[in-house]
């Protein structure tokens, strides 16, 4: 009984130091490694629209990790048809895929890009929340509930949820 405790000692040590040699090993060969942070959307926000036909959606994605990820799609519960657009001068263009650089944002506001939907299913009012799933390359799809807003309400404004 001694005789195995003792014996198991210095074996737990030189598992213990293998553990750590690994993880600074991994450390070492993958930069940013340890760098598991996720896309963050804030902001979220449907303004009420004026006609059933279409509404918009904006948000901001904050990526506090060095690494670049990719918007490749939004989509809403309220439409089968929600697209990502950019406004142009005098129209607007859907946009395949959005880059949201390391340690940087993307945002989606009146003016510049913003979420088209289309048709929704049910009339939006102040008070309702639509769903957003947004899909990104690398972390995958983040959910958020977009309350509906009165128009012209800027986050951070006066008029705050
Ligand atoms: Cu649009």
């Amino acid at each position: 009984m001694t005789a195995k405790t003792r014996s198991r000692a210095p074996f737990a040590a030189a598992v213990l130091i293998a553990v750590v040699a690994v993880a600074a090993l991994t450390a070492v060969l993958r930069p940013g490694g340890a760098d598991t942070a996720e896309p963050r959307v804030s902001q979220a926000y449907v303004p009420q629209p004026a006609s059933p036909d279409v509404a918009a959606a904006y948000f901001t994605v904050t990526n506090t990790g060095g690494r670049p990820d990719t918007l490749k799609a939004v989509s809403s519960d309220v439409s089968g048809m929600t697209m990502m657009h950019r406004t142009t001068a005098n129209t607007m263009e859907a946009v395949p895929s959005l880059t949201v650089p390391a340690h940087g944002k993307l945002v989606f506001s009146p003016g510049g890009y913003h979420v088209m939907i289309e048709s929704p299913v049910r009339g939006l009012r102040q008070g309702d929340r639509v769903r957003l799933t947004l899909t990104f390359e690398r972390a995958g799809r983040i959910t958020v509930d977009a309350p509906v807003m009165p128009i012209g309400y800027r986050p951070g404004g006066a008029a705050t949820p």
